[in-house]
């Protein structure tokens, strides 16, 4: 093998060699035949979300505009971090957009495309339904060592524009312009062989704009660990973690409020209490009027299911055709801004652009589409991870008003 790690160099990524097989094969036996130039109309879609969640957050919509930037082609595609449901409310298979060229120009394009879309968006969805029932209680994306380093970077982007707080991994932090979030392994306190002189080391050596965040489950109870930590760092002391073995963990909400209590009686009120290991949905909806005030979430977001987005023919030659279980014909978006209905409407593309009204509050609804690379070349501005995720927690918030589940 010509490389350390089991993994594509972005230009191999670039030039569609993680394809699969058949797509070479398609486009070698449509050469032969002259219709490799067919052109053809070809929709993003998904038909249900995993977890059985009702919306989801799409992302990875930046790479596959680096992927498809230069070929000729034209792309319009949702903006990175649209909240969308699989099925628009007319009943349509949710277009989350559409290539419009040749096809033996993309044909091999279609593995890689996919695969960027399905996993990040699988993540940013996780990573936002997590944002939802933690509402205002931090989220801190602890996922690095659940997966292959060559995603780190990517689990940890659809993490944060999904509306996590920070991450721990360094590289990630760094290509978002972000400062790392993380708090102290056992192996430091088990080196130090006392947790007191562990804690005061990191107090003492570690850059003093880094919040002191004790871990207090490593020898003796959590409730014995957080006092001890209180006392050591005083006012310094910014948070601790209880990262319970689950050999330990029982009723995990009775001992975040042990620890509460014995804090707060003792006049650390201030000390804030995160909770780690084996935090997902479930146990954060759990924990919702608990009195932790964070979470570090490493496998459930990292890992989490991927979106099985799928790429069809939907025109060829401007003649809507579709698969069967598909709706023929380019389409576009559209949501009513006041009460989040999304409606899926035919568009020939070059005609006038349809300007639906809300069929429930009678105002026009926004067309969610945009037109991202025209002939190749990109036309739109990137937005930072920063603007992404303030888009996905506004958006939060809007379906939080309406009242919207998972
Ligand atoms: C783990 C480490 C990770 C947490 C738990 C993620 O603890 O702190 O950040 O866990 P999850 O994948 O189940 O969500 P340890 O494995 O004990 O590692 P350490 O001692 O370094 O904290």
């Amino acid at each position: 093998m010509d490389r350390r790690f089991w993994i594509a160099r972005e230009d191999e990524i670039k030039k569609g060699e993680t394809t699969d097989i058949y797509f070479i094969r398609t486009v070698n036996i449509l050469k032969n035949d002259n219709l490799d130039r067919t052109k053809v109309s070809m929709e993003i879609t998904t038909g249900e979300l995993p977890y059985g969640f009702s919306w989801g957050v799409l992302s990875g919509v930046y790479e596959v505009i680096k992927l498809l930037e230069g070929i000729d082609l034209d792309l319009y595609i949702l903006d990175e971090g649209t909240l969308f449901k699989p099925y628009t409310d007319n009943g349509l298979r949710t277009p989350i957009g559409f290539i419009v060229g040749e096809y033996g120009k993309f044909a091999i394009y279609e593995t890689p495309l996919l695969g960027l879309l399905c996993q990040s968006s699988g993540v940013s969805t996780y990573a936002a339904h997590l944002r939802y029932n933690a509402w205002d209680k931090i989220l801190l994306a602890f996922g690095a060592r659940r997966m292959h380093p060559a995603v780190t970077p990517l689990t940890d982007y659809a993490s944060y524009i999904g509306g996590f707080d920070g991450v721990s991994a360094i590289l990630s932090a760094n290509l978002m312009g972000l400062k790392p979030m993380g708090t102290m392994p056992h192996a430091l306190i088990i080196i130090y062989g006392d947790q007191v002189k562990a804690w005061r080391a990191f107090d003492k050596y570690v850059e003093k704009d880094v919040p002191r965040i004790a871990l207090i489950d490593t020898f003796y109870d959590e409730k014995v660990e957080a006092v001890k930590a209180a006392e050591a760092l005083k006012d310094r002391l910014y948070g601790v973690r209880l990262d319970t073995p689950g050999s330990r963990r029982g009723d995990i909400k009775k001992i975040i409020d042990e620890v509460r209590w014995e804090l707060d009686i003792r006049g650390y009120k201030d000390v804030k209490i995160f909770l780690s290991g084996g935090v997902d949905l479930d146990l954060i909806k759990t924990l919702a009027d608990s009195p932790v005030d964070g979470f570090g979430v490493g496998s459930s977001v990292s890992n989490a299911r991927i979106i099985d987005f799928a790429l069809d023919i939907v025109e060829k030659e401007g003649t809507p055709i579709a698969k069967r279980g598909k709706f023929s014909g380019t389409k576009l978006l559209f949501r009513c801004p006041k009460c989040y209905r999304y409606i899926a409407v035919r568009w020939r593309v070059g005609s006038e652009e349809p300007k639906p009204r809300c069929p429930r509050c009678n105002i026009y609804m926004e067309n969610l589409m945009v037109k991202a690379i025209e002939g190749g070349e990109v036309k739109i501005e990137f937005k930072k991870p920063q603007e992404i995720r303030r888009y996905v927690v506004g958006q939060l918030e809007k379906i939080r008003e309406l009242g919207w589940g998972d």
